[in-house]
Order: structure tokens, then C-alpha cells, then sequence
């Protein structure tokens, strides 16, 4: 029934999903299920969840807020989506393959990151693992001594932009997968290949997509193994989707939840024993119809409509957004990806590059102790490290912003202060037009970043509303932006 071989999205965000849930259905709680539940929380629990802080690495990771994705490998040269394993290494031969232009085109597109598919599905290795013949070693590229691994490290050190590795669980090539301790091995193996010879790794990435079926191998996946050897090779290292740092965000479009908390329920296999983790979401999306390159979809690079959709409903909604770009045949990057992109930083860059709010006089109804360092400015001067915020036992309040001279904008921005936990439940943003307090814009939760869009308005005075937070707000920043003519919505 679920024998998937390439399908569009939904089907494989469906196949990834329910693996997922086939996964860890022998021990625990399906991983969607808790990322979604929405039982309401008793007073006890909301207490717990607002003390559940992101740790630095994983505050750091959010701030990145845009990574850049490539799949990339044998199913670039067999035109599939999903490989069965059986491919000769032969097919694999880049033409011009140059790490650094993708690491040129992900660095102007305002990425941070550089996450790169080690190993898909089809078990075949973009490095020479000693572990396995079904890898780069065997193919024609630079004569079998060809390392996509290393070029891209060398090229994202060179860069200054990290590097996340991608390692497929489910494996069609290695005889051992489904015979689990053996194979469990030589996974550890590959990563501690991948995380001891390449410098450092921001992130590693286990996808849950498995297309087994019900009469396919059986694989019991070592998790808390897999974890232990990340965290002993890269203490840094964000451990992602099945694993305990970053979540998933349930699709591949690109879109987070209008209520997206950071703050979720345990999940038993990847947080054994704790109530409540920080383990915020990641949205997963390709530029393409595609993950990996089809000459077929060179006319098919989502519109820069579509992708300014997305980068407002990921990162403009508490997620961080993993955008795939992925190389071609001649392993570079398309130049219709390029231009998108392109076109991509270009608006975004006009829309951000005035915060009309910053610096102006601000003002609030309370102030935790009325103590300056937690002021209403401190929520427009540009500073992460400060925050406005109310008394502990205030958990709604207003700040209004005086812009001075009529302004016009269409975008706002309100972020929590995540360093210390995400508390708002619901806010309103709203504008001073002729003489009365226009809503603009209202939202549940904030979390890091919360962006609305809006048609324009010219207003003088604004004003963000808290009107329901799990304790007191503790707000970082206002911003007040205006987007191009052109990008009205
Ligand atoms: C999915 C995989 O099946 C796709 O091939 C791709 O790697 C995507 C990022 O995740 O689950």
C-alpha cells in the first residue's frame, strides 16, 4: 500500500510521516501527533512549558532564520526522486562540479547553512566511506578519488557559511539494512565518518522517510546510539527531524502553523523521560517540484511570489526555513535558480532594510518594576540582549511607538525574547489612521519572529497588544517595514 517509489510532495511528506510513526510505533507516541497536540494545558503544565529555554546552540540555529539545502547525488543522474539502490556508481559523474559556486549562490541569497545529502535513500556515499564500495570511489569523478563532502566543507569553511550533513537512515543498497544491530553499526560508523573528518557540522539531519512497506525490511533504528555518537563528534551539532533538537514541521511546502510554539510535549523516543522540550520547527521545501535536479522542471522554479509566501509563512511564523536548491548534472547550480534567488534577497532586502520603528520614543502600559533596562524602547533599539517586559504576574500589556512624522508601511514584525522562553499566546498590532486605533494586524503565538503583511497604511503612532501570554511578555523587538509596490501581498 505505502510502496512508495517517486511520488509528488504530499505522497512523500505522507511516506515521511507515516515512517516516522512506523519507526518509533513499537515504543512510543507517534512524533506528528505530539508536535500537534492541542489538549489544553493545565495550569501545572503551562507553569512547566514557560521555564523550557532554548539551549545556545539552538538559539543560534534560529537566528540563522534562512539555510539552504542540496540533494544532490546518483538520483541527479538516473532523473529519479528515490533510488533503489541498485545504481552503478559509474552513473555519478559531475561535468564542472564547483562546491564553491553554490556556496557563492547560497551566501547571496542570505543562507547560512549548507545542508548536503552525505547519503539518500539509495545508500550511495558522496564521500569515500570505507565502510561500504557503493559510493563516489567507484565513479568516474576525478578519476575515483573524487570527495563531495570534503569540497563542500572546504568551500563553506572558505565561505563563512556552516555546514549540516544529511544522512538517509533508510538505505535500499547496504545488505545489512533490516538485519538492525548489524546495520545500526554501520551507521554509526558513517557518522563518525562524516562527523570526525570534515571540521565542524552545525547540523545533522535524519530524514524519517522510509518506503519499506508492510512486507518490506524491518529496521529498528538505534536513536539514543545514533544521538550519543553526534554529541560525542560534534558537542554542537543540531540533531534534526528524528532527533531531539529541531523539529519537523509536519509538511514539505514550506509552511509552519499560524500557532507554531517552540515549546512542544516530550517526545519518548527522541526526549526519553522529559515532560516538555524546546525543539522548535523547520520547514523543509524545494525550490523545485522536485528534491532532487530534472532538466524536465527548469521552467518549473517556484515564482518569487510563491517563495516570498514562503519565507513569510516559515520564518515570519517562529521556523526556520530549509530551502532545497538542488545542483544539476553538471553539478552546479541551474542559472533559473539562481536568478530566483536572486530575485529572492533583492525584495527581501528592500523590504528589511528600513525598520521605520527603530529608535523612535516608546511607551508602555506597565513595566516589570518599572526598571528602565525593561523599558518599551528596549523593544525598538535594535539590541537582542533586551527586551520590554511587565510584572511576573502581567501576562497581557501594550507598547505604542511614536514614528513621528506619518509613515507608511505594510509589514510588522514582533519577536519574543526565546533566550528566556516563548510565552504569547495571541496579540494585535494596530495603527493610529484619523484619529482612531486601526487593527492592522493580530496573530496567537510570536515565539523568535512573528511578520504580518499588510495592505499599506500611513499612521504616525502604532501600537503591539499582548493580549494573552503563558506569563509576562517578554518582548525583543517591533520592526515596521515596507515591501515593494510590486509585493504587495
Ligand atoms: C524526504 C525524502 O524522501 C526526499 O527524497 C527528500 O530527501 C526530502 C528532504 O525528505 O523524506
Amino acid at each position: 500500500m505505502v510502496r512508495l517509489t517517486f511520488r509528488p510532495n504530499d505522497a512523500r511528506s505522507a511516506a515521511r510521516a507515516l515512517m516516522i510513526v512506523l519507526a518509533i510505533a513499537s515504543s512510543a507516541a507517534p512524533v506528528r501527533a505530539a508536535a500537534e497536540k492541542k489538549a489544553p494545558m493545565s495550569e501545572a503544565d503551562v507553569r512547566l512549558a514557560v521555564q523550557v529555554v532554548p539551549t545556545p546552540q539552538q538559539l543560534a540555529w534560529q537566528e540563522m532564520e534562512f539555510i539552504g539545502f542540496l540533494c544532490f547525488g546518483m538520483n541527479t543522474y538516473t532523473d529519479r526522486e528515490w533510488g533503489d539502490g541498485k545504481e552503478d556508481p559509474k552513473l555519478f559523474n559531475p561535468t564542472a562540479f564547483d562546491a564553491r559556486q553554490w556556496v557563492r549562490v547560497f551566501k547571496d541569497a542570505g543562507m547560512k547553512l549548507m545542508l548536503l545529502t552525505a547519503k539518500h535513500h539509495g545508500g550511495f556515499c558522496l564521500w569515500p566511506s570505507k565502510y561500504t564500495e557503493h559510493s563516489v570511489k567507484r565513479s568516474p569523478w576525478r578519476g575515483g578519488k573524487g570527495d563531495v563532502v570534503r569540497e563542500v566543507a572546504d568551500a563553506c569553511r572558505a565561505g563563512g557559511i556552516k555546514l549540516g550533513i544529511y544522512l538517509s537512515p533508510w538505505d535500499r543498497n547496504h545488505p545489512s539494512y533490516g538485519n538492525s544491530p548489524v546495520y545500526n553499526e554501520y551507521f554509526k560508523n558513517q557518522l563518525r565518518e562524516l562527523l570526525t573528518n570534515y571540521g565542524e557540522v552545525a547540523e545533522v539531519w535524519f530524514d524519517g522517510a522510509c518506503g519499506e512497506g508492510p512486507n518490506g525490511k524491518k529496521q529498528v533504528y538505534d536513536w539514543q546510539g545514533y544521538f550519543s555518537v553526534v554529541r560525542k563528534c560534534q558537542p554542537n551539532a543540531l540533531i534534526a527531524i528524528c532527533g531531539p533538537d529541531i523539529r519537523w514541521v509536519g509538511n514539505e511546502s514550506g509552511v509552519a502553523r499560524e500557532t507554531e510554539w517552540s515549546v512542544q510535549p516530550g517526545n519518548p523516543v527522541f526526549h526519553p523521560g522529559k515532560k516538555f522540550v524546546w525543539w522548535p520547527a523547520e520547514c523543509d521545501v524545494s525550490i523545485r517540484p522536485g528534491w532532487y535536479y530534472h532538466a524536465k522542471e527548469d521552467a518549473k522554479v517556484k515564482t518569487l511570489d510563491h517563495l516570498l509566501d514562503i519565507y513569510y509563512k516559515s520564518v515570519g511564523r517562529n521556523s526556520v526555513l530549509l530551502l532545497n536548491v538542488p545542483p544539476d548534472r553538471r553539478g552546479l547550480i541551474h542559472d533559473n535558480d539562481v536568478k530566483r534567488l536572486r530575485e529572492l534577497r533583492s525584495v527581501l532586502d528592500a523590504t528589511f532594510k528600513v525598520d521605520l520603528a527603530r529608535g523612535k520614543p516608546a511607551r508602555a502600559g506597565s513595566v516589570r518594576g518599572n526598571d528602565a533596562r525593561l523599558g518599551a524602547d528596549k523593544a525598538v533599539d535594535g539590541d537582542k540582549a533586551t527586551y520590554w517586559t511587565t510584572d511576573d504576574d502581567v501576562t497581557t500589556g501594550w507598547v505604542e511607538i511614536d514614528l513621528g512624522e506619518p509613515a507608511t508601511f505594510n509589514r510588522s514584525m514582533v519577536m519574543e525574547h526565546v533566550a528566556l522562553g516563548q510565552r504569547v499566546e495571541q496579540y494585535a498590532v494596530d495603527a493610529w489612521v484619523d484619529g482612531d486605533w486601526k487593527p492592522i494586524a493580530h496573530g496567537t503565538t510570536i515565539g523568535y519572529k512573528k511578520l504580518d503583511r499588510f495592505d499599506d497604511v500611513t499612521a504616525s503612532r502604532i501600537r503591539v497588544r499582548i493580549l494573552k501570554s503563558r506569563a509576562s511578555p517578554m518582548i525583543q523587538a517591533i520592526g515596521l517595514y515596507r515591501a515593494p509596490a510590486s509585493q504587495g501581498k
